[in-house]
């Protein structure tokens, strides 16, 4: 009643100092007379929460009253990293909070530092549901994400003697002030048991008699647009035994046992699933899928009902869109609540089910496609497996219609795999049900329709979408690198730009401009120092400035070939050895920096980490190389590493053999902070390439068609006489540990190399000394940067959004009045 429309918070700095010292004295209950930096920064984030939750209220509120079709992004994974920066910008609260705390006598970017990453996810997917959450929210759609709170997010990596080691994240030990617990939203979700027929109103019915349950408890997290006064919300849920579970064991007197077995109810939720390769068919995998898809569902079904009685209204009020496979067995449990609980007749359940979900497919290789064994699902969600047998039946029939006796094709297409172990076939599941199913990227989508996916393809053309991925610009532009942020408002002459993205290719006009040149420099090089400090810090390796900063960071995996990038360091570092001091002077200094974290079980990953140390230790310490070339591997790459990385870069490295990465988004980001990219054309790349125009990156190597005949010909390919030489290198124990790396040439020698290193490693090197020859003219490269940044427009997630929104989803911003 008494509320003030823009809230009851007051934003200016007096107010602040006033709201951040009451957090140090009763939430963090410390004297304010007397806290550290980590105190100040729980209770600046507290102070932002608060400002959070008021807009994220109006919004819910907002949405309500309009009740406009949602879109609810279910996914297993999102990779956040931090919130207080991004919420303050967001909010356009920066300037006070930052004054209030130089009043206070702190500095905002030290307390920023104190923040850890919320990394509930593995690497590309993950973030890209973050990105999208952001565009979400600034583009006011009325959205909701759902995920699962684990206990411990993605494995920290830890370097001992150039091993890798993995080390649990406890990334809640010190509270979370981003989250808001719900105890009272909370769901029953029921596993294992039997199924019994009943007759009800003269009908047969299948009842599911479960034999467990556990509670579903809700935490959220406010996600603020930017430039609007809506905040979404991202629900995650965590596991807690259910008061009903296992009553018996305590009346029978079994009372520490009956503690002891309820507690394991949480190991649901316990611990994020570190291997983005493939799929194992894990009990505990499958519950963590199924658990917080219940979850969701439960809580979209009783907003849904809390307005409406019809479920012929629910697709005009819900879209729900499935990120990846992995939350697929949504759609059998849409289908179990409508139709067992409902008691909707099947085909009418299967129309809604059928208008309502989308999937978006991240992997390009078939095992990234999950299959669950059929006994595993047969005993963990029995009525569930009913139903797919039934989906699959009427699927059958249909296919039937289509392709007649084409058995093979009908045994293809088929959601059970028979074979050794018969199994559930999740992707074809979604593609039966869901009204489209986007790939990300052009050339990705053209791989689903021609080969994963083409049986399905040939038979419902109309589904299949591409959704080239995006990023946020205000993470990896108006964050991460504030002076570039500056610079680009500057120069259009407004801040439009972090809200409209094609605003950015105004920049092209000045392009040549020498006052934008110096300006653009200067940003780069105070970027650069920045990260060169971090590096001396982590690694005591001390780098040039005047050194091209050349990067490759994501996740370790054969097919991002970080061994070619290793090799071809390896190639610089032997011409280096064998040239005159005449020679040397014509080298461009390079700093090569690699990040990235392998799987716990991927022994070839592992040995790149390890070649990299070893390569790093001998360049490192060597005196005839000195600042020529150092090789710095960055432990422990998350979130806001990669903010830090990314800004101070000169050269990026996407170097996948095509036809395997998806999309890439890392290069996006490289893009807008104007980094030059080299890489092969694959994924986003191609169209980065249309984009900013090919003569602005160093693109090689084979291309997705060639790479099939290239692998025909396989023993008869011969990489070149240069790569038979550094391979020879690593075997002979130039860098030591000699037996430890013969498995890992042997994967790219011998007729092996299934990732085409040595095809493309001449290539490679073309590419790189085409980079050096640009970096020694520094008014080209400054221009091509630019040129980078500027063309950087299509890759943001907000264009992404838009056309799910529209294609998709069928749905409209719904915008809180401020
Ligand atoms: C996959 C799997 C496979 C089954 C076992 C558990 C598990 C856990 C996570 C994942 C996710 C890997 C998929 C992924 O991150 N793909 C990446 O998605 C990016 C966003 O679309 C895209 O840019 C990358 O090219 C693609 O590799």
């Amino acid at each position: 009643m008494f509320r003030l429309m823009d809230g009851f918070l007051k934003n200016d700095s007096i107010s602040l100092q006033k709201d951040i010292l009451d957090h140090v004295e009763f939430t963090v209950a410390r004297s304010r007379f007397n806290f550290d930096d980590f105190e100040a920064y729980q209770a600046l984030a507290h102070s932002v929460r608060d400002r959070l939750i008021e807009r994220w209220h109006d919004t819910h509120l907002h949405f309500k009253k309009k009740d406009p079709k949602r879109i609810y992004f279910l996914s297993l994974e999102f990779l956040m990293g931090r919130s207080l920066t991004n919420s303050v910008i967001n909010l356009g609260i920066q300037d006070q909070y930052a004054d209030a705390l130089t009043q206070l006598g702190f500095d905002f970017e030290v307390l920023a530092e104190q923040e850890g990453d919320a990394a509930l996810g593995n690497g590309g997917l993950a973030r890209l549901a973050a990105c999208q959450m952001d565009s979400l929210a600034t583009l006011d759609y009325p959205a909701w994400g759902y995920g699962l709170r684990y206990q411990y997010g993605l494995f920290r990596q830890i370097i001992v003697d150039g091993f890798q080691h993995e080390q649990p994240d406890f990334w809640l030990n010190f509270g979370n002030p981003w989250e808001i617990e719900r105890v009272h939203v909370s769901y029953p979700v029921k596993f294992y048991g039997t199924i019994e027929e009943e007759v009800l109103n003269g009908k047969k019915c299948k009842i599911w008699i479960p034999g467990e349950s556990v509670e579903a408890v809700a935490y959220d997290n406010p996600i603020p647009g930017y430039g609007t006064r809506n905040a979404i919300n991202l629900r995650l849920w965590a596991a807690k035994p259910s008061d009903q579970y296992d009553m018996e064991s305590y009346t029978t007197g079994d009372y520490i046992n009956a503690i002891v077995n309820r507690q394991k109810a949480e190991t649901i939720s316990n611990v994020l699933y570190p291997d983005d390769r493939s799929y194992q068919g894990k009990e505990l995998r499958l519950k963590q899928q199924y658990f917080f898809v219940s979850a969701s569902l439960q809580d979209i079904i009783r907003r849904f009902k809390d307005l409406h009685s019809n479920f012929d209204e629910f697709p005009d009020k819900v879209a729900l869109q499935i990120n990846d496979t992995h939350p697929s067995i949504s759609i059998a449990e849409v289908m179990r609540v409508l139709v067992d609980e409902e008691n909707l007749d099947w085909s009418k359940a299967w129309g809604i089910a059928c208008s309502i979900f989308s999937v978006t497919i991240h992997a390009v290789q078939p095992e990234g496609l999950e299959k669950i064994p059929v006994d595993l699902l047969g005993s963990v969600l029995p009525r569930h497996l009913e139903i797919i047998y039934e989906i699959n039946h009427r699927l059958m029939e249909e296919l039937k219609k289509s392709f007649g006796q084409d058995y093979d094709r009908l045994s293809r297409m088929s959601i059970v795999e028979e074979g050794a172990v018969k199994s559930i076939r999740m992707a074809n599941l979604s593609l039966a049900c869901c009204h489209t199913v986007n790939g990300v990227s052009r050339v990705h989508l053209e791989t689903l329709k021609t080969r994963v996916f083409k049986d399905f393809y040939e038979l419902w053309p109309q589904k299949f979408q591409c959704k080239t991925n995006g990023v946020t610009q205000r993470r990896w532009i108006v964050v991460s690198n504030p002076s570039l942020c500056s610079i680009i408002s500057k120069w259009l002459g407004t801040e439009a730009w972090i809200r409209n993205i094609d605003l950015i290719a105004g920049l092209r006009e000045y392009a040549k401009d020498p006052d934008l040149h110096t300006e653009w420099k200067n940003m780069k090089r105070v970027n650069k120092m920045r990260l060169a400090e971090y590096i001396e810090t982590l690694t005591s390796v001390k780098v040039s400035l005047d050194a091209m900063f050349d990067v490759q960071i994501k996740r370790i995996h054969a097919y991002k070939r970080q061994l070619l990038n290793i090799l071809g360091i390896i190639h610089r570092y032997d011409c280096i050895k064998n040239m005159d001091e005449s020679d040397k002077r014509r080298v461009v200094p390079r700093v090569c920096i690699i990040g990235g974290k392998a799987a716990p079980g991927y022994e070839v990953a592992k040995k790149i980490i390890k070649l990299c140390h070893a390569v790093a230790d001998k360049v490192n310490n060597d005196p005839d190389v000195g600042d020529l070339l150092k090789v710095v591997f960055i432990p422990d790459y998350n979130v806001s590493v990669a903010e830090l990385v990314i800004p101070g870069s000169d050269l990026s490295q996407h170097l996948s053999t095509a036809g395997h990465e998806a999309s890439g988004t890392g290069c996006m980001k490289f893009l807008m902070n104007g980094c030059l990219l080299l890489a092969t054309a694959d994924g986003s790349a191609v169209e980065i390439a249309e984009e900013i125009g090919a003569a602005n990156m160093f693109l090689f190597g084979a291309k997705v068609d060639e790479v099939p005949a290239l692998r025909e010909k396989g023993t008869t390919l011969k990489g070149s006489l240069q790569f038979a030489r550094v391979v020879r290198m690593v075997r002979d124990g130039y860098f030591g540990f000699k037996d430890y790396f013969k498995s890992l040439c042997d994967t790219v020698e011998d007729g092996g190399d299934f990732y085409l290193l040595g095809y493309d490693f001449a290539r490679y090197l073309e590419a790189q000394a085409a980079a050096d020859r640009a970096f020694v003219d520094q008014v080209k490269w400054t221009q091509m940067s630019i040129l980078s940044t500027a063309g950087s427009g299509k890759f943001s997630s907000d264009r992404t959004i838009e056309e799910y929104a529209q294609q998709s989803w069928g749905i409209e911003p719904c915008k809180c009045p401020f």
